[in-house]
């Protein structure tokens, strides 16, 4: 019988039991999902009981467009207080005189950000998709491609930005805005020395935190504020609290432009979104004030830690990793020219899941592309540390090594998803891949999710 390290927290669905079977089930499902496989993707993680009394709250009920004090709707006193308590939490927490709760999600911040500070047209300067930047920092396919001019810069041979190149192409196009932040990056984010770029070129610099939220919070990753204008980030990954977006303006942003807050507040509502949230935003404040906690820089620290020993480890037993290993709570691991999907498909099938992604360089596609990305605040969450990373570092290189000679065929998506599917056929009869799934699932259940995370 394992011992258990900590109470895990199962959610009994009671009412949606005796009302809807099917959906019923499928929460079953995914709960059983979540419980007996590791969560390796680093933009994911676990929230605590008290976020989801909060979402789950009859916040839900209430329409509240406009801001508190000025609304739309009446019947807003205690929703104004709600709003106002995840706000001034927000500030404090990263030390700014604004904060907006009310965006939908990250790429709906970032969205607001142009609204507030560009023109159709304008020229924006944003990380590369393929070296780790986010959709909506200028990438072709994102409508901020279509709506403004958008350049990217690339990093270099060792993983780090190119701070040469951001320097030149901000000289050369003049941008608007530059974009600093990326959803695939494993270095420390130069939020000085992109700041002086966007001093010297007249651009305002938008850092976009989402990845990398909560370890600024805990003190492990340094913070823009006094680099940037204007800050973005979801609040659901290494923040640990509901899925949703936020935005800031700090003292730097303010003094450059005096109405910046009041131009985002406006590229929100009436700008882009509608009504907020209100249960998401009362979640936030309970996650805003679980992250002030001293608990909550111990998991942070961790975070990185967990993310070093799992770098390390997987680079003694053989694995490449872009640039080399990792500064914060990501990795990305190269599998070979369009391999991703293969080694995501094989984790997956052992319980380890992760999520394919490009590679700086990347010769192929986004959809099959060359890496597989991977990260530790879903696992540090559950109490997991070195020891446990090291182990799950030698299941991904046995995994790794299993399906070593199996390539993606040339032909059309059609073609590559057969094959996955044979391949995944071929692994659920792997003798080792069996016993490998199994060992997973006893580390699972030596650390279910935590009852209580405070
Ligand atoms: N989907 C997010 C991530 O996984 O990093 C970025 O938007």
């Amino acid at each position: 019988m394992i011992k258990q390290k900590q109470k895990s927290t199962k959610q009994k669905f009671t009412r949606i039991k005796e009302q809807d079977k099917a959906l019923y089930e499928l929460l079953q499902d995914e709960q059983r999902r979540q419980s007996d496989s590791l969560e390796l993707i680093p933009s994911e993680n676990i929230v605590s009981k008290a976020v989801l009394e909060a979402m789950g709250s009859v916040l839900t009920n209430k329409y509240s467009e406009g801001y508190p004090g000025a609304r739309y709707y009446g019947g807003n006193e205690v929703i104004d207080k709600v709003e106002n308590l995840a706000r001034d939490r927000l500030k404090k927490l990263f030390n700014v005189p604004y904060a907006n709760v009310q965006p939908y999600s990250g790429s709906q911040a970032n969205m607001a950000v142009y609204i507030a500070t560009c023109e159709a047209g304008d020229t924006v300067l944003g990380q590369h998709l393929f070296d780790g930047g986010h959709l909506t920092h200028g990438w072709k396919a994102s409508a901020t491609a279509k709506f403004f001019n958008t350049i990217q810069y690339h990093v270099k041979e060792d993983g780090y930005i190119d701070l040469k190149e951001v320097e030149m192409l901000a000289k050369k196009h003049k941008p608007k805005l530059i974009w600093v932040g990326a959803t695939a990056y494993v270095r420390e984010f130069p939020f000085k020395e992109l700041g002086e770029i966007a001093d010297k070129t007249g651009a305002y610099l938008v850092a976009d935190i989402a990845h990398i939220a909560g370890l600024i919070v805990a003190g492990v990753h340094k913070s823009p504020e006094k680099f940037v204008d204007i800050i973005t980030s979801t609040t659901h990954k290494t923040l640990r609290g509901p899925r949703g977006g936020i935005m800031m303006v700090t003292k730097k942003g303010l003094k450059k432009d005096k109405d910046l807050s009041l131009k985002l507040d406006r590229a929100i509502m009436p700008g882009s979104q509608g009504g907020p949230h209100n249960h998401t935003t009362a979640a936030m404040a309970v996650a805003f004030a679980e992250a002030s906690r001293p608990a909550f820089k111990k998991y942070g620290k961790q975070v990185v830690k967990n993310a070093d020993a799992l770098a390390k480890a997987l680079i003694k037993g053989g694995a490449e990793l872009v640039s080399d290993g990792t500064d914060n709570h990501l990795l990305l691991l190269k599998c070979g020219k369009g391999r991703g999907a293969i080694v995501e498909t094989a984790l997956d099938m052992v319980g380890l899941t992760t999520n394919k992604n490009t590679i700086p360089n990347e010769p192929q596609s986004p959809f099959y592309p060359s890496g597989v990305r991977m990260g530790t605040p879903s696992v540090t969450t559950r109490g997991m540390k070195v020891k446990e990373m090291q182990q799950i570092a030698l299941w991904i290189n046995r995994v790794m090594d299993i399906v070593k000679s199996e390539e993606l065929p040339d032909g059309n998506v059609v073609e590559k998803q057969k094959y996955i599917k044979k391949l995944t056929k071929k692994l659920k009869k792997n003798i080792e891949i069996d016993k490998i799934r199994n060992a997973v699932e006893r580390l699972c259940r030596e650390y279910p999710a935590p009852d209580n995370l405070v």
